[in-house]
């Protein structure tokens, strides 16, 4: 097809307008139209079996230059747009970010479908529309606050099907209508889809935030992603959720079964469900519900769902497991109980250990186990770092490795390189062309042989240059969109961004930014100036985490108003943080902050994609960041703290007995920690802050923190000084730079889903 042609045909038939007349917005239309007819020109993959990969979040991003290169006319498109007088980038602007996911697990879902198209698999995702996504995030007097997040158009990349789906709640039956958005593959000449389920009549955007009347069912089920789940409302909501996208998906998995002519009796030979994480775990009881229905025995039905449903882990922290009160299946979806009761009955017959139970509690209080079902009627069990994985396998899920050792096994996350390395960083993308050739874009392995330049002093230079630049741009990007506020494109960009967690620790980061602003008052000036820049939202019920923002806010008021401090040091928090800022800011990075409490990070992600950008990773030996510093070697790394095992050991002491194991306040009393915990309370903050919201910070941090900042913060400011000051040797830092990006092609998720192929999925 001749691309300029089509956008002339189609600018006229649209706007009656030639091309080159034009606005932003117009040509985003063409080019929406453009990449929806050729994406759904293209075949769905061949392949005995099919993969549906369920998943209550799928991040995608904004879609167009992602599409443009899988189909192929990236260039071609760009080009067109230069004689026309406008950039890609410019043009994307106008497309609003769909916001169907929260973090790293909604992420990876997306790079994932990615991935699984450009390797030609034949495999979908099945999700939830929601229509205001997961929530704006804005702040106003250094508070977070949250706001629907329309982002469906009357145009935009989902196309509606036409097919529909009764899910039987037990207040009555509500229709699940289908839509659906191409994912279409690099170099692969395939299509696949993304399935997102919506109720008939949507609700509109609640009048106030995002606070509604949760009752108001079925309008409100796909509103938001987790409704904030500070009460049972909003917690038995997303039972509801949950149920209509399995029920729904189940029913689409079946529907296409058919079509292709094929008995359900043989479910698993031709379909695999990727169950992600916990939320779509009720697919296994729903799918023996229907497969009974169309006359399997409840033997047979269990056989096959087990022989079909694969699950993956992605947290061992505690609160993160689901376990939902029976009473809410009960009043969500009546008829999975018998079910459920039925495959907890047979799990206790054959293991009588409690632990491994799937229902769990007296008569009254019984919960049902989201994960233990997923195990036992699953037929793997995969973490998603090599840590990880050990550690579900050792401690959290020890009984369950006991019983089925065959089911575990480990596949180290990924990334897309198309979007995080081809689309976000081009300058650099080029480079690579021109040094390892263009192979690495279809095997990222070819990366390596960056390595032969480790000591050519152009290649170093141009990486520098590079960054710089994407440091200026970045800084360009913030002042017209981020309330101008000013980055310092001359100083180290050392960046933290990750939803907002305790474990992940940004109150730790927080402590070495009044480190340094102590050490500027007291007259010790650094070596070089610093921008710390920070990304993270706080669920809207976690007080602690929307505390650390406030404490971060304020930080960063109290340096710009203090002309002594400003020179050396910035504290920048980006507004309402998404896939889209990851984009401008990831290429921009020197310092990557992964300083999760060591054991606590399943895998982390976005570690992947600086290192590929070629920042220098600063972290403890969590989640990737073990298998990051593998592949890198100790010179072009800096680690930090506390290890895993000693972390699980202190946990260990202190259940056992409380006086035991990690005492934050022996840490807070140390004569270089106690100054920067007290901080929080000096009277520079209290004027800026809120003063309630920093004690208790505060009182957190002296006598309990959690996830041990103060532990590991002495070794952290030690480690994060050295990177600072080893930044100052360009060549050196330019090699650190280069071995990270060389070694990066390990994490494409290209390898992690021909992983997941070769073991589960067998698609082909
Ligand atoms: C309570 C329900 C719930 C629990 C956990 C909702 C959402 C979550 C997290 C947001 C799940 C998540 O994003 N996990 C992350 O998954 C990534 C992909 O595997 C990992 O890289 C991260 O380490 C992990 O935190």
């Amino acid at each position: 097809m001749d691309i300029k042609q089509r956008m002339q045909e189609l600018s006229q038939a649209k706007y009656s307008r030639e091309l080159a007349q034009c606005g932003g917005e117009q040509l985003y239309h063409v080019l929406l139209q453009l990449s929806q007819e050729l994406a759904q020109a293209r075949p769905a993959p061949a392949g005995e079996r099919k993969l549906y990969y369920f998943s209550a979040e799928f991040l995608i991003g904004k879609l167009l230059s992602n599409n443009l290169l899988a189909l192929g006319i990236f260039d071609e498109v760009s080009k067109v747009l230069a004689e026309c007088g406008h950039t890609l980038s410019a043009v994307e602007d106008v497309e609003p970010e769909p916001s169907l996911g929260n973090g790293g697990l909604g992420r990876l879902a997306a790079c994932f479908l990615d991935s699984i198209a450009a390797l030609g698999l034949n495999g979908d995702g099945v999700g939830l529309n929601y229509h205001y996504g997961l929530f704006e995030q804005r702040f106003h007097r250094s508070h977070q606050y949250e706001q629907p997040n329309p982002w469906i158009e009357d145009e935009s990349w989902l196309i509606p099907t036409g097919v529909e789906f009764e899910v039987p709640f037990g207040f009555g039956g509500v229709k699940a209508r289908l839509l659906d958005i191409a994912v279409p593959g690099a170099h692969s000449g395939i299509a696949n889809r993304l399935h997102l389920f919506d109720v008939e009549n949507p609700a509109p955007a609640p009048a106030d935030g995002i606070d509604f009347d949760k009752s108001d069912l079925p309008a409100r089920l796909t509103s938001f992603l987790y409704p904030d789940d500070s009460d049972e409302a909003g917690r038995l909501l997303r039972v509801y959720q949950q149920y209509f996208m399995v029920s729904a998906g189940a029913q689409l998995i079946l529907k296409e079964l058919e079509e292709r002519g094929f008995d359900p009796r043989t479910i698993s030979d031709h379909v695999a469900i990727q169950i992600n994480d916990t939320h779509p775990s009720m697919v296994i009881p729903e799918l023996v519900r229907l497969l009974t229905a169309r006359g399997l025995s409840m033997d047979e039905a269990v056989a096959q769902v087990s022989r079909t449903c694969a699950y993956t882990n992605h947290t061992i922290l505690a609160e993160a497991l689901e376990k939902w009160p029976l009473t809410f299946i009960e009043k969500v979806a009546p008829q999975l109980v018998p079910i459920i009761r039925e495959l907890d009955a047979r799990a206790k017959a054959a293991h009588s250990d409690p632990r491994v139970a799937i229902i769990q509690g007296g008569a009254g209080r019984e919960v049902v186990h989201m994960a233990h079902m997923d195990i036992h009627y699953g037929y793997s069990v995969n973490g998603v770092a090599a840590l990880h994985t050990d550690i579900l396998k050792n401690s959290e899920l020890k009984p369950f490795a006991d019983i089925y050792p065959a089911k575990f096994n480990n596949k180290t996350n990924g990334v897309t390189l198309r979007r995080w390395l081809e689309v976000c960083n081009p300058q650099l993308a080029s480079l690579l062309d021109e040094c390892v050739g263009t192979e690495w874009r279809t095997d990222p392995t070819r990366l390596n042989k960056l390595m032969d330049y480790y000591n050519d002093s152009a290649v170093l230079d141009r990486l520098l240059e590079i960054k710089a630049a994407n440091k200026r741009r970045a800084s360009d990007l913030f002042i017209r969109d981020q309330y101008g506020i000013r980055l310092d494109p001359e100083a180290v960009f050392d960046i933290q961004v990750k939803r907002l967690h305790e474990y992940k620790r940004q109150q730790m980061n927080a402590l070495y930014v009044i480190h340094k602003y102590l050490e500027i008052k007291a007259g010790r000036i650094p070596e070089r100036p610093v921008t710390v820049i920070f990304g993270a939202k706080a669920a809207p019920a976690y007080v602690m985490a929307k505390n650390i923002i406030h404490l971060i806010l304020c930080l960063r008021r109290l340096i710009e108003n203090d002309p002594q401090v400003r020179p050396w040091l910035h504290v920048a928090m980006v507004e309402n943080y998404n896939v889209t800022w990851a984009e401008r800011i990831i290429p921009a990075c020197d310092i990557s902050e992964q300083i999760s409490l060591a054991s606590k990070e399943a895998s982390g992600t976005g570690n992947m994609k600086f290192m590929a950008n070629g920042a220098v990773t600063l972290g403890t030996l969590d989640g990737a960041n073990v298998e990051i510093a593998e592949l890198v070697g100790p010179d072009n790394i800096y680690t930090f703290g506390a290890g895993s095992n000693y972390v699980i050991e202190l946990y260990d002491q202190k259940a056992k007995d409380s006086s035991k194991g990690y005492q934050s306040r022996v840490y807070y009393e140390r004569p270089a920690v106690k100054p920067l915990v007290d901080f929080l309370l000096s009277p520079v903050m209290t004027e800026l802050g809120d003063e309630a919201a920093l004690k208790a910070l505060q009182n957190d941090m002296i006598n309990k923190d959690w996830f041990m900042a103060l532990l590991d913060v002495e070794a952290y400011i030690a480690a994060r000084d050295r990177a600072i000051a080893d930044y100052g040797d360009r060549t050196a830092w330019a090699r650190k730079m280069l071995v990270n990006i060389a070694r990066s092609g390990f994490f494409s998720s290209d390898r992690t889903i021909a992983e997941y192929n070769r073991d589960i999925w067998n698609l082909k």
